[in-house]
């Protein structure tokens, strides 16, 4: 890939080991308790900054800040206000969106090449939903009641929102959580993952810039247990939108319970990619291998499941291993880099973990297997592309969310049976299907319990398109009109005009 800028010139510029203070109520400040966080690029461990860790106390005072904002002047913002705020932060994001890149992929080593590709996940979202400011609206309803009586509904937004986001994508999850809370008219409290808090804190310097009031958008840093948890039990906190793993947004559900919080959940997946006999194999190879490979796997969506039909199966994973053996690896701020690394030691100690439970259980390795030292991935955290064959439904690498470069291949026999079989997980996020059937496209569609499906492609993510859980991947919706209702209360005023 070419780009027409140097991104270490940027990553120098940007980062070099200093504090960075977070932002509650306008103000640029350390923890209450000074405590610090280290922040380290992935793929050299290098240290790229301290942030503060900041726990209860900050979140008390950022949601308090928060609740302040709505009743000063961002109360008094209209929606056309809030319109024209949102775009002037898209152009913002125009302006600064290869610093905005270059700090996603030092901060958690997803590829240059593809944090700059998701300019309309979130440059679009931004305007998607200043789009949606001006067009919110409620009802008049007539109704059966005897009399002269007006009836009409009005959306109201519900208050402070707090958002607690990983590590895997900080800018697109920061922005999907932002730009509704702007359009509705709620303020917010959002906590990073502690992997990776670097560029939300940019965001949040762009967000002054544009104009935000004070105490709109707060910022606080810190650890899941220490900040995270006072938001997600914070009484004045109306309502949570989490994304991470299942065991913590159950944990998060549970502490909502004091003051009924509306939350919702975007979590973990196991999805399957089906392959059927008649698909077109040159399409599907590349879509279904960077279905895992992209972010190297530490994606929610991952296509960690791969079913192909059987007739088919020699030749699928023969070129599946040529497409494999070709990606490079390496620091994401090299424009060629393909797969940088995992987030940290103890996610790819993990995904080792898993490697061998699935020589253990007796899958067949076919490609990679290994973590990657030396020249090249020194102070790294590196996993090889790896791909196991012959695996079974009930071995562990089929089962568990790996969130890792591993593809478990799987034989099908029948449509009927690979649909059983890809439905039979606790997960329901997302399926890709491959086929130059539109019958079949159809009948798999309709019957894959999952959020998101696609056909003859995968991972496309629209702002304008709701995406979200079945069963526990989650549930509510993000992007499209339902995200913004999940922000909104709905009144209904009765007027008795005799
Ligand atoms: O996730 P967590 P982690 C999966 C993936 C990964 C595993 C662990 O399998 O290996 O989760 O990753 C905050 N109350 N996914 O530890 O714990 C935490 O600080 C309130 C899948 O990063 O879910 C961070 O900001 N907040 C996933 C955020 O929750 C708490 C993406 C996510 O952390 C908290 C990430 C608590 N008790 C991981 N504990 C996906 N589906 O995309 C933690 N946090």
């Amino acid at each position: 890939m070419t780009l027409n800028f140097d991104p270490r010139q940027i990553a120098d510029r940007l980062y070099d080991g200093a504090f960075r203070p977070m932002l509650i109520g306008g103000e640029w400040v350390a923890a209450r308790s000074d405590k610090v966080l280290e922040v380290v690029d992935p793929a050299s461990g290098a240290r790229l900054a301290t942030v503060p860790r900041g726990d209860a106390a900050d979140i008390d005072a950022a949601v308090a800040a928060a609740k302040a904002a709505l009743s000063g002047e961002w109360g008094r913002f209209k929606p056309y206000d809030r319109q024209c705020l949102l775009l002037k932060i898209a152009d913002l994001f125009e302006e600064h969106w290869d610093e905005l890149c270059v700090s996603d992929t030092l901060d958690m080593g997803l590829p240059i090449q593809r944090t700059l590709g998701n300019r309309r996940r979130v440059i679009g979202m931004l305007r998607f939903y200043a789009g949606m400011a001006t067009s919110l609206h409620g009802e008049t309803i007539d109704n059966s009641v005897a009399g002269e009586i007006f009836t009409f509904t009005r959306k109201e937004p519900i208050g402070v929102v707090g958002a607690i986001i990983p590590w895997n994508a900080p800018t697109a999850s920061s922005i999907w959580k932002i730009a509704p809370a702007l359009a509705t008219g709620c303020s917010i409290v959002l906590k990073p993952s502690e992997e990776a808090p670097l560029t939300p804190l940019m965001i949040g310097r762009l967000m002054q810039q544009a104009g935000v009031p004070d105490g709109v958008v707060n910022i606080v840093t810190g650890t899941g247990q220490e900040a995270g948890a006072r938001l997600a039990a914070h009484p004045d906190v109306s309502k949570i939108v989490f994304t991470g793993s299942t065991a913590t947004g159950q944990a998060i559900a549970r502490a909502g319970v004091d003051n009924l919080k509306r939350v919702s959940l975007e979590l973990g997946g196991k999805s399957p990619v089906i392959v059927c006999s008649d698909a077109d194999i040159e399409k599907a190879v590349p879509a279904a291998a960077m279905a895992v490979y992209a972010h190297s796997g530490q994606v929610c969506i991952a296509g960690s499941r791969l079913f192909v039909a059987r007739d088919i199966q020699e030749e699928f994973v023969s070129r599946l291993s040529a497409f494999t053996a070709k990606l490079r690896l390496g620091h994401g701020l090299d424009p060629d880099t393909d797969l940088g690394p995992v987030i940290n030691g103890r996610q790819a100690g993990k995904i080792e973990g898993y490697i061998a439970s699935g020589r253990a259980e007796g899958a067949r390795l076919i490609a990679g297997g290994e973590r990657l030292t030396g020249r090249g991935y020194d102070g790294g955290n590196f996993i090889a592309p790896t791909i196991f064959g012959d695996v079974g439904d009930e071995m562990t690498i089929a089962r568990e969310e790996i969130f890792g470069p591993v593809i478990s291949v799987l034989p099908f026999d029948t449509l009927e049976e690979v649909v059983e079989r890809a439905n039979a997980t606790q997960y329901g996020l997302a399926a890709g299907i491959f086929t130059r059937n539109v019958s079949t496209a159809h009948k798999l569609a309709a019957r894959i319990k999952g959020g998101t499906v696609w056909v003859n492609m995968y991972h496309a993510i629209d702002p304008a398109v709701p995406f979200g859980g079945f069963k526990m991947s989650g549930y509510g919706r993000e992007g499209g009109i339902e995200h913004l209702h999940e922000y909104l209360e709905t009144k209904a005023v009765w007027i008795n005009t005799d």
